[in-house]
């Protein structure tokens, strides 16, 4: 193989490789190793400790689907908290919402923002509007804090190591519910339904233990794991697949649409086994 070479240990048996036309960017920040690099097959690319977290290709897939199905679901999504979500992507399908008053956006490591600001324009063009609140702290302790205060929660985090581990607690669940008005809803990425098996029917039990209303949904996402990730949803009231999904006049999305919204939702045979109590 000729050139330079970027390669994911997605597994430790299973790699992901691109050959890579330049590297635009590395640094050690004090949490992570953050690379942009841009790549052949899938344009420029976010690495955050050699994991692929986005890439200018499949990018609209994972942040469509991590926040219109939700948005979609409750009926006046006003106020909306985005944990992780540092590369904007997220954010910029949040403040499309005309109903969004204020969506605040928490993320402990200031220089994914800098650097995908810089680097990565089309996924980071909402960090200025006038929507949006960016704070950068830890979201385990922004949400502890919180009673009642957001319609919306959406944990867009890294995988369950290193700096989003506690993202992925009972307790922190917990912590969300209480923080989420009483019909509000709660979105993460949930990781791959072939590689992350139990982690994601921990997940989804910890979840429905809480919410009323509890889904997993799935999504293609060709430079993840297996290349169909999940997303698991809970619900205070308003259920994702019983509502009508319209998307609001001018919002314009390339991979979402009310059709995706309820197929999404539809589970194959051997997840739907996977998430049985
Ligand atoms: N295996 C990588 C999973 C990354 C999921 N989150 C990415 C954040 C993109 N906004």
């Amino acid at each position: 193989m000729k050139g330079l070479w970027f390669t994911e240990l997605q597994t430790p048996t299973i790699a992901l490789s691109c050959r890579v036309k330049q590297t635009l960017h590395w640094e050690k920040t004090p949490y992570q190793e953050l690379a942009i690099l841009d790549t052949e097959p899938f344009g420029r690319i976010l690495t955050l400790d050699g994991v692929i977290q986005t890439t200018v290709a499949d990018e609209f897939v994972y942040h469509e689907m991590i926040t219109w199905v939700a948005l979609n679901t409750h009926p006046e999504p006003r106020r909306v908290l985005i944990i992780g979500g540092g590369d904007g992507g997220a954010l910029r399908e949040v403040v499309k919402h005309p109903a969004v008053e204020l969506a605040t956006l928490v993320e402990i490591d200031r220089r994914v923002v800098e650097v995908c600001r810089q680097y990565l324009p089309e996924i980071a063009s909402a960090f200025a509007h006038p929507k949006a609140r960016i704070l950068f702290e830890d979201g385990v302790a922004h949400v502890r804090g919180q009673v009642a205060a957001y319609d919306l929660i959406i944990v867009d985090s890294t995988d369950p190591v290193g700096p989003a581990e506690g993202l992925f607690t009972a307790a922190f669940y917990g912590d969300v519910y209480r923080a989420l008005r009483p019909d509000g809803i709660f979105v993460a990425q949930t990781e791959s339904p072939f590689f992350n098996q139990e982690l994601l029917r921990r997940i989804y039990l910890d979840v429905s233990a809480l919410f009323p209303v509890s889904k997993v949904y799935l999504a293609p996402v060709p430079t993840y794991p297996g290349g169909l990730w999940s997303f698991t949803l809970g619900s205070k009231r308003h259920d994702p697949a019983a509502v009508k999904p319209t998307l609001p006049p001018g919002v314009s999305t390339r991979y979402y649409n009310p059709d995706v919204h309820r197929a999404a939702l539809v589970l194959p045979n051997f997840v739907r086994e996977l998430l049985k109590p």
